[in-house]
């Protein structure tokens, strides 16, 4: 292929290739969907969010209204009492009237409402509602995936959380070949003792005199939720602090170092599943922000080396919330194919740092890495969290193939669909598979 072809060609394999979207906060229907969308089965505590007004209030842009409000004119306290209508109408007015949305999170709510046939220049979301309220929500679905370019993604299932936990126990939710499941596990390893509680309510007999039982009891619950919802993997987000077996130092051990250690490894090797990290978030620095008042930090890449070490048949999934931490996780996965580096997770979700991250990784990794994970929480957030991605993947994609050529090694379509194949399909699928 002539190097001048070469982008252009990039761009429309990109645009074909079919997406796993390794992780998001996105439910099908059986989940219950909240009465601001009412037009399909609704429930106020539904799991799964869509429409212009969840867009509108996702957390990302809560933080960025506080921001661009006058200081003192809202306190947090008296945004989170008014309906989520009144929330949206402020959101829009402000960041997208009032100021020019040239935010990320602002740009792809534009892309979102353009790619669904829409005008991203209306002053109210009167039209986008009118809309919205025509959707059916499963058909709805098929769209916005197509659209997206996805075929199959994986949700985040608590069972800790109460709300979600009813909807699993009473069958009514369910994954499917397009929403798999996930096991997400944060209260076991960050909260031991909330999470002891509720397993003891559950029927688990969790003994603090006998450990052995304990421990046994923790990974009886891990199967039996695994095989409940099908879980494709397990994942938990910890926090900078976090450290497994540091020994170059007198770091105390961690504090779900023995529940990480005796009871999630040893099942999820058994079930021949991953176990995914999220390391890097700091909760609630900002509490009266709810959802929007997480931020990162910087964290420990050798706890995760010696993790890949000491466990040879567990399969590690990373992705990591501070950018200064991406250039050492890379050289960890150098040197461990039982970890696989994926995303630009969160607050490196944006085009300049996709680039630079996704530079350094191929330069680092070739194509034996997983670019992107969406994190969409509103499912038409999918479309603009895939179109923006693509664009960077495609543009460094080209940049090294450019490279290629220049060494004289000829670039080929099926070099560029095999790659793209890769990236954002089959080494996510491949590394589930094991
Ligand atoms: O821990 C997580 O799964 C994070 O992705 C979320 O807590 C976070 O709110 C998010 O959606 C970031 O994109
Ligand atoms: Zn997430």
């Amino acid at each position: 292929m002539k190097a001048a072809a070469i982008p252009a060609a990039v761009r429309k394999v990109l645009a074909g290739q079919p997406v796993f979207d390794l992780h998001t906060h996105l439910y099908p229907p059986s989940f219950g969907t909240p009465v601001a969308n009412a037009t399909g089965p609704t429930d106020p505590w539904g799991m799964m969010l869509w429409g212009v007004d969840e867009l509108v209030t996702y957390h990302y842009l809560v933080a960025e209204l506080f921001r661009a409000l006058p200081r003192g004119a809202l306190a947090p306290e008296g945004f989170w009492k008014m309906g989520k209508i009144e929330q949206a109408d402020l959101v829009w007015k402000t960041l997208f009237v009032d100021r020019t949305p040239v935010s990320e999170a602002c740009r792809g709510v534009l892309t979102t409402l353009k790619e669904l046939g829409l005008d991203p220049n209306e002053r109210t979301l009167a039209r986008y509602r009118k809309f919205f309220a025509a959707q059916d929500p499963g058909k709805h679905i098929g769209r916005v995936l197509k659209l997206a370019g996805i075929t199959a993604l994986t949700m985040t299932n608590d069972p800790f959380d109460d709300n979600e936990r009813e909807r699993w126990i009473s069958g009514v939710a369910r994954g499917d070949g397009v929403f798999r499941a996930v096991l997400r596990i944060d209260p076991l390893l960050l909260a031991g003792t909330r999470a002891a509680e509720k397993l003891v309510k559950w029927g688990y007999r969790i003994n603090p005199g006998d450990e052995g039982e304990t421990l046994r009891e923790v990974r009886r619950f891990l199967g039996d939720w695994i095989d409940r919802i099908g879980a494709a993997y397990v994942a938990a987000s910890l926090p900078p602090g976090f450290r497994y077996h540091v020994t170059d130092d007198d770091t105390e051990a961690w504090v779900g170092e023995d529940a990480l250690r005796e009871a999630v490894l040893p099942v999820c090797a058994e079930r021949n599943i991953p176990f995914a990290m999220m390391i890097g978030v700091r909760r609630g620095v900002n509490p009266e922000l709810k959802g929007a008042g997480d931020m990162g930090g910087r964290a420990d890449v050798a706890s995760v080396a010696t993790l890949c070490r000491e466990f040879p048949h567990n399969r590690f999934m990373v992705t990591m919330l501070s950018r200064e931490d991406q250039h050492e996780l890379a050289v960890a996965a150098r040197k461990f194919p039982n970890l696989m580096v994926f995303g630009c997770w969160w607050f490196l979700n944006n085009p300049s740092l996709i680039e630079e991250i996704t530079r350094m990784r191929m330069e680092l990794l070739g194509t034996s890495f997983i670019p992107q994970h969406s994190d969409a929480r509103v499912l038409e957030q999918v479309i603009y969290k895939w179109e923006h991605s693509r664009e960077v993947l495609g543009k460094v994609m080209a940049e090294k193939y450019a490279g290629l050529v220049a060494a004289g090694r000829r670039v080929t379509i099926d070099d560029i669909r095999a790659d793209a194949a890769l990236l954002l399909k089959d080494n996510a699928l491949g590394f589930l598979a094991g």
